[in-house]
């Protein structure tokens, strides 16, 4: 049995290094809020990545923190649990709103581990003790400035190259890319920034690169005109944007909308929903990868923990901690080694968090008790 004793809410702004520009915004910082329970003399941490501006998802922070304290944090605290399905129950009375809840469900199975002594990736099923990491970079507008970027990551080792592009930022620089740096292995973000009707002709052109997939070419609610555009293009489609919960992923594999999919634990609802995902996709020959949004490392080490599910099968947006920032809330921080993040054999999410690092990016601090 595990009782939520208290439960503490950080809404922080953690500087990024360099500014992240995507087709729907630019980020200057990581604007999560940091969840920590706390049963007996255990501490549990999870991180709900959302934004300032609700420009990924609908949730923003202000959302978040209304769900979370007004709902969430009432369903659970003082609530005696037996298992995570039960925990999950009382969450999801709550409809929507699956970026606050996975924060919560996160906290809890660190919780979980912890009291059990175990690392959170062996108590979720994972089987690996590494996972394979790729980078994402933002959209730059100059070229000098992108193949910089590319040759440190390169030089990291990453296993692979992410760009993102949007209409008028594509086809061009892929052509640079691949003159420059010849066949790395390479996919690009459209973060829903095409039109199937309007841009089906620079589309059908990405087969032209060898990309290994493009992720979310059209709208962010789309299955079917992803399964119109599958059908004329070579280039594996993956979804992100499009994939909310596990009944999106048996839709989009019903209308063939997809040949990958990137999961975010956040954006599908959960962890044990990423295991299920996991799970059916694999009997069904389409792999995942693991995706990010701009995390700390706590959130990151939720997201590596799911990285070991075995249907994880390219590098997932998983970066070390210094990719985005100076210095992490976490100790030791997330390292990329050989292309590599290995897990650690600490109980939870392996990791200490520091709480003087919190404190000093905090910008409100809420604490409940019964
Ligand atoms: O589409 O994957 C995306 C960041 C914010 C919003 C959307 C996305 C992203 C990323 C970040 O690509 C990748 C990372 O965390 O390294
Ligand atoms: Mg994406």
């Amino acid at each position: 049995m595990i009782k939520i004793e208290e439960i503490r809410y950080y809404q922080i702004r953690l500087p990024l290094k360099y500014v992240f520009e995507t087709s729907f915004g630019k980020f200057k910082y990581t604007s999560s809020i940091i969840v920590r329970f706390k049963y007996r003399d255990y501490v549990g941490y999870g991180e709900i990545p959302v934004e300032e501006r609700p420009w990924y998802s609908y949730e923003d922070v202000e959302t978040a923190l209304h769900i979370s304290r007004d709902f969430l944090s009432k369903a659970i605290l003082d609530r005696e649990y037996s298992s995570v399905d039960e925990f999950n129950r009382d969450l999801n009375v709550i409809r929507g709103h699956n970026i606050a809840k996975t924060g919560h469900e996160m906290t809890f199975l660190d919780l979980v581990a912890k009291v059990m002594n175990k690392p959170l990736y062996k108590l979720l099923g994972g089987v690996r003790n590494v996972i394979s990491s790729g980078v994402s970079i933002g959209v730059i507008g100059n070229l000098n400035e992108l193949f910089r970027q590319i040759s440190i990551f390169l030089d990291f080792k990453y296993q692979r190259i992410k760009i993102k592009i949007k209409p008028g930022w594509d086809l061009n620089v892929l052509n640079a890319i691949r003159r420059e740096y010849g066949d790395i292995p390479l996919q690009v973000d459209a973060n829903a920034s095409y039109d199937y009707n309007l841009h089906r002709d620079v589309l059908r052109r990405f087969d032209e690169f060898n990309l290994l997939m493009i992720e979310q070419p059209l709208h962010y609610d789309d299955l079917y005109f992803h399964s119109l555009l599958q059908r004329e293009i070579n280039t594996p489609i993956c979804l992100d944007e499009s994939i909310k919960s596990f009944y999106d992923v048996l839709a989009a594999l019903k209308l063939n909308s997809c040949r990958v999919i990137n999961v975010k634990p956040a954006r599908v609802g959960g962890i044990l929903i990423t295991k299920m995902i996991s799970d059916y996709t694999e009997r069904h020959g389409i792999p995942i990868w693991i995706g990010g949004l701009l995390e700390t490392g706590i959130g990151k080490a939720h997201l590596i923990a799911t990285a070991t599910f075995s249907n994880v099968k390219y590098p997932s947006d998983i970066s070390g901690s210094s990719r985005y920032f100076e210095e992490d809330i976490i100790e030791p921080p997330w390292t990329v080694e050989n292309g590599y993040i290995k897990l650690r054999d600490e109980a939870g999410i392996g990791v200490e968090v520091l709480e003087d690092k919190i404190k000093k990016y905090r910008i409100r601090e809420f604490i409940l008790k019964s």
